[in-house]
């Protein structure tokens, strides 16, 4: 797969830039590279391309012709997914089977939304008599795209796969810390037809590009997955144009388990849920309730799992890789110093280069639910215990946090399922499960701290488009 890794994409053609960032493998900490340091003058150049790709052939693409790209390009990254998997698994940090799953998902990304694009409908509406009432559903116009390093491949395929479906032209600013799927997925774009200049890529700082971004005229929608602080700095640079965002900020996400629960099948979820992706992952669930009856043995068989938890280079596919950066893991050290009693912690194998930025999962107990450990978001391999005596005290430390990401519940009660599913503060509640597999299909998103918007899913398409009323008066 060629693309040019120091370089950035703009108009169709890959372009050089005068200054460089370096580009880390965290698995050892050793430079293997560099990347562009692009800036407002690429991303000003990036937002006229896409401009001038909405007046030409892009533009003028049907909806079925959008879809039929889209469907290529799923077809080629679906060829692909062992070279983008090493890549991703690579410039994250992350275990190969979680990188070769990321890779699939974005080809059913580009499937999904392939054959979304022209089944958006708009309506016809009742109205007076000697009126015809109807909505077009019409794309934004350029849309921008800031991402995060630690599912750049997924986070690409439910926002920048939603936007194309919908005849938006986006510049995708990835994270300077891995920003190597995202110029992967520029190539693949154009073998598979895409126009020049409906998507461009600029690698860059946060500060630079992305700030550039974020407050650039031209952009009619920005898509940010991130920190809160930046969400919030996007957001208000968005809305000196008025101009609509979608923020998907993380989260600290609970799960609710009930002395009724299947604690068989719920076991993997509650661990894995904590330790995917080092638990640098936005739906991570950091917080795990358990009604005190069964309290000890989930923290007991949880830590059984912990204790038998490699943490290795990317390559080697233990269950969990290393951090993404230095910065990052000593974040997660410094919320690891502010206390809890360990009750189980996973092993760094004896191989794992000393460099590399490893931290060992770890689950705690002994902290109550206004402990920062148990409020704060962690974004590392870190899960708390916290028993609750009812159903009314589960709620209230479930929805006692600022974020409402995800929440799930563990409990063959079916009425209390129902309750809590209506009672707990998050986009997506899961029962009897975690995460649901990631289907494509499911709108996601937050409440509160965890952002606003829904991407993914069929829902995603509503918020990449604009409505608009036709109203014909004819006598
Ligand atoms: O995020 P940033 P960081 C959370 C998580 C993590 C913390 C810090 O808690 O520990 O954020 O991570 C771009 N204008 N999440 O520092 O800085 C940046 O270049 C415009 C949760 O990596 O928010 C990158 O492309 N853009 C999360 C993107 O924003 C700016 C995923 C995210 O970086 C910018 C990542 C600016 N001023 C971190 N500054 C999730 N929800 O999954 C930075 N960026």
């Amino acid at each position: 797969m060629e693309f040019d890794r120091r370089g950035v994409f703009i108009d169709g053609v890959w372009q050089g830039v005068s200054a460089h960032l370096p580009l880390e493998d965290p698995s050892t900490g050793q430079q293997i590279g560099e990347i562009a340091r692009g800036g407002a003058a690429e991303i000003d150049a990036a937002v006229h391309a896409a401009e001038a790709a909405l007046s030409g052939d892009w533009g003028r693409a049907t909806a079925a012709e959008r879809g039929r790209v889209l469907a290529c390009m799923g077809r080629i990254v679906a060829e692909r997914v062992e070279e983008l998997a090493a890549l991703e698994a690579q410039d994250v940090g992350k275990p190969l089977t979680q990188a070769r799953a990321d890779a699939v998902a974005l080809a059913r990304y580009l499937e999904f939304y392939g054959g979304a694009a022209d089944k958006l409908h708009g309506a016809t509406i009742p109205y007076l008599d000697g009126y015809t009432v109807y909505t077009l559903r019409e794309p934004h116009g350029v849309t921008g795209h800031i991402i995060p390093w630690n599912y750049p491949m997924q986070i690409i395929g439910r926002s920048v796969g939603a936007a194309l479906a919908t005849g938006n032209a986006c510049v995708l600013k990835p994270a300077e810390q891995a920003c190597l799927t995202a110029l992967a997925f520029a190539a693949i774009a154009a073998e598979a037809g895409l126009p020049a200049g409906a998507l461009n890529v600029v690698p860059g700082l946060g500060a630079e590009a992305g700030a550039a971004l974020a407050a650039h005229p031209g952009i009619r929608h920005v898509s940010f997955t991130g920190s809160v602080g930046v969400g919030r700095a996007v957001q208000c640079a968005a809305a000196e144009h008025i101009v609509p965002v979608t923020l998907e900020l993380g989260g600290k996400s609970p799960q609710v388990v009930f002395a009724d629960a299947d604690l068989e099948s719920a076991l993997t979820f509650l661990v894995n849920a904590g330790i995917q992706n080092a638990g640098q992952t936005c739906s991570a669930s950091s917080r795990i309730l358990v009604e005190r009856s069964r309290h000890d043995e989930v923290l007991a068989r949880m830590a059984e799992r912990y204790a038998a938890l490699r943490v290795g280079r990317a390559v080697d596919d233990l269950e969990v890789g290393p951090l993404i950066s230095a910065k990052q893991k000593a974040a997660v050290e410094g919320f690891l110093a502010q206390g809890g009693e360990v009750a189980a912690e996973g092993r760094i194998v004896d191989d794992a280069p000393t460099q590399g930025h490893y931290v060992a999962p770890r689950l705690l107990t002994g902290i109550g639910p206004d402990h920062p450990l148990a409020r704060d978001e962690i974004f590392g391999p870190v899960q708390v215990v916290l028993p609750f005596d009812d159903e009314e005290e589960a709620v209230a430390i479930a929805n006692g946090t600022d974020y409402g990401l995800v929440a799930s519940i563990w409990s063959e009660n079916g009425a209390r399922q129902m309750r809590l599913a209506k009672r707990l503060r998050a986009g997506q509640v899961f029962i009897n499960n975690y995460g649901a597999g990631g289907g494509v299909e499911l709108p996601f998103g937050g409440t509160g701290l965890s952002g606003h918007g829904r991407e993914k899913g069929f829902e995603a398409l509503y918020g990449f488009t604009t409505l608009k009323t036709v109203a014909a008066r004819h006598g």
